[in-house]
């Protein structure tokens, strides 16, 4: 495994403070993912809120296969959890870590990011961030976020915070995420996917929006609507059908 640098961990462990999730941290310079240094302190019995940071990888990986760029400027990090609802509603701490990663862009940088369903947050147009949720043998949530990532390393879509007039410092950032996902992922545990709904609807760039989704060899068009009380995507679509679309099936192309 790649080696630790208790230099990054002493300064990110200034900023997790009174966080109940983030420790124990395990921070490097460079990992292949920090998907798969999570799944393996997993397997070695790693416990609940046990974080990966990393500023920089060589593999990072996004949804369905699809890479992650991840140069120097960004901020990788997975977190374990070990959530005691049903499996059924894992795919929901997507919106959980989305809720968390746009409160905390927003405490720090004065910018409201949106969150286009179902792991995306964009800043002015742009992708600063996405999430990846993969259930094994325990629940690994990964975020990536462009902090002061050069744009000319990433896809045409994406930005970073601070090419969009959206400075931030990468350890307070990674805090103050630490700090949202904990409480909102305690109200989660506690009350089901409910509360974070309401909480996340100002936050959703979609609502009223055409989308195009792709469900296996299926593809759909429509206008966004709504999230139901699963965090499914309710989509009237042209034919005048109305269907809430799951987390885990499809891609939104648009
Ligand atoms: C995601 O996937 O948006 C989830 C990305 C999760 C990355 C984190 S980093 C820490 C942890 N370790 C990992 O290895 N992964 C997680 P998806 O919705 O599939 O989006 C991927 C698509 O976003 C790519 O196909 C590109 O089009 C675009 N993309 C790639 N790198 C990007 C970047 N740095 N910023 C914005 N967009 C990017």
């Amino acid at each position: 495994m790649e080696t630790r640098d208790p230099a990054l961990e002493t300064r990110l462990t200034e900023h997790l403070r009174g966080a109940r999730l983030g420790q124990p941290l395990y921070a490097f310079q460079r990992v292949g993912s920090t998907m798969e240094i999570a799944h393996a302190l997993v397997a070695s019995g790693a416990p609940e809120g046990a974080l990966v940071f990393a500023a920089r990888q060589n593999r990072g990986r996004g949804r369905l296969g699809r890479a992650w760029n991840s140069p120097e400027g960004g901020v990788y990090l997975s977190l374990v959890l070990r959530p005691s609802r049903p499996p059924a509603d894992t795919p929901q701490l997507s919106l959980v870590a989305g809720l968390a990663t746009v409160q905390a862009i927003q405490q720090l940088t004065g910018a409201f990011p949106v969150i286009r369903w179902p792991n995306d947050v964009f800043v002015s147009d742009r992708k600063v961030a996405g999430i990846l949720v993969e259930a094994r043998a325990a629940v690994v949530v990964g975020i990536g976020i462009n902090v002061a990532t050069d744009p000319g390393q990433l896809p045409k879509q994406a930005g970073s915070l601070a090419a969009l007039g959206a400075s931030a410092d990468p350890y307070r950032l990674t805090g103050a995420f630490c700090r949202q996902v904990a409480s909102w992922y305690d109200v989660w545990a506690r009350e089901g996917f409910g509360p974070i709904r309401n909480a996340l609807r100002p936050w959703m760039g979609l609502f009223g929006r055409p989308v195009h989704i792709t469900a296996g060899t299926h593809r759909f068009e429509g206008t966004a609507q709504d999230l139901d009380g699963q965090g499914r995507l309710v989509v009237r679509l042209d034919s005048g059908m109305q269907r809430a679309f799951e987390v885990g099936e499809v891609a939104l192309l648009r």
